[in-house]
């Protein structure tokens, strides 16, 4: 089943995707399936390729979303994965305190915070994301920033793979007040029109691509974000306020430009349930001075309020004899379906810049 259509758009069976998308909006404003702000949200989606709505984050929520934090840093779960700026995902355990700064993000958090998983599966956003996928959707990762990601702007499907590729949403909420300085979600309004850059023939995916791939890549994103006329923007806004994106559309992090700027935000991904069957993940352990691999894959489903997710795809996926001092589980999993399949253990590839760096920090030098 091919990609890419001959003008380089992603072939896509969904509703918002097709030339009677704006009459579908109007069809279910008619029918009573959708509200007026809906239907306004809607058709910015289709137009712009991203809609903005607000969910009701509280001072409890953010004081326990913050306690949550707190603990997970002096808990260090083995099981969570962590990575600086620009680099691999770590366990937490191993993740150095100096590299808490701009750029560092935790992956999967819903599983080991109750704050970060009533935001995962928060009916408010599945309610848009339903409406957009037209059918039943699962949650199937999250991603939590403290400062600004200053991540190049990008397309989803680059990075985060779904069956069919054009299945997935985004939705990124401010946990904070987020303003200029703190280095905003920044995107390109129209962009998810643009046509695909190919990595290789009919493959929009980055992953494992040499570096002179990365340049073309990028000189292509600037050419055509000019020949299209098109600007980037940035997201300020107060917390609670969500922006979803369409998969195509490019998005990535402004600069922080005011020094000590935190900028606390959490972005769901999104899939349609019945094609996302299973989540898997990996990241690095240090085991006796070594770098180890560690993958981990799950079916485990979380449920609240008729919402489901999956859960994080590392719990039960470190080998025991890996994880002294042993670390249990912060949050036990509301729903468990199916167990986690075994975990894999591998031996470490060659790393980026980034993170070889950061293990010649963190490791003995061997000689
Ligand atoms: O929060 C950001 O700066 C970017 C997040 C992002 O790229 C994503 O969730 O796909």
């Amino acid at each position: 089943m091919p990609t890419l259509d001959a003008h380089r758009q992603l072939i896509s069976d969904l509703w918002i995707d097709q030339p009677d998308g704006h009459d579908g909006v109007e069809q279910r404003l008619a029918d009573g399936r959708i509200s007026d702000t809906e239907a306004g949200q809607l058709h910015h989606l289709i137009d712009e390729g991203y809609l903005i709505t607000k969910v009701d984050l509280d001072d409890s929520f953010a004081a326990a979303f913050e306690e949550d934090l707190d603990r997970l840093w002096r808990e260090r779960p083995v099981d969570l994965a962590v990575a600086a700026k620009a680099s691999d995902l770590v366990s937490f355990r191993d993740f150095p305190e100096e590299e808490r700064a701009v750029g560092y993000r935790i992956a999967d958090l819903h599983s080991h915070s109750a704050a970060a998983r009533s935001l995962y599966l928060h009916p408010q956003l599945f309610r848009l994301v339903e409406l957009i996928l037209d059918e039943k959707a699962v949650a199937f990762q999250s991603l939590f920033f403290h400062f600004g990601s200053e991540q190049g702007l990008h397309r989803d499907p680059m990075f985060v793979p779904t069956k069919p590729i054009s299945h997935m949403v985004a939705a990124w909420t401010a946990l904070e007040d987020i303003d200029e300085g703190s280095g905003p979600l920044m995107y390109v309004p129209r962009s998810h029109r643009m046509p695909w850059f190919e990595f290789e023939p009919d493959s929009v995916r980055f992953v494992n691509k040499t570096e002179e791939k990365r340049r073309e890549w990028i000189a292509y994103r600037e050419q055509t974000i000019r020949e299209m006329g098109l600007e980037v923007k940035t997201f300020t806004c107060a917390r609670g306020e969500a922006f979803l994106w369409h998969s195509g559309l490019l998005h990535g992090g402004a600069s922080v430009t005011r020094e000590g700027a935190t900028r606390r935000s959490m972005a769901t991904h999104y899939s349609t349930a019945a094609n996302y069957e299973r989540r898997t993940g990996q990241m690095k352990m240090n085991v006796d001075g070594e770098w180890r691999k560690v993958s981990g894959s799950t079916t485990r489903i979380l449920t609240a309020n008729g919402c489901s997710g999956y859960d994080g795809p590392l719990r039960d996926a470190v080998p025991k004899k890996w994880s002294s001092p042993p670390v249990a589980p912060s949050v036990a999993p509301s729903v468990v379906t199916p167990a986690a399949t075994p975990a894999v253990e591998s031996r470490e590839r060659p790393q980026p810049a980034a993170h070889r760096r950061l293990r010649d920090r963190l490791l003995p030098r061997r000689r």
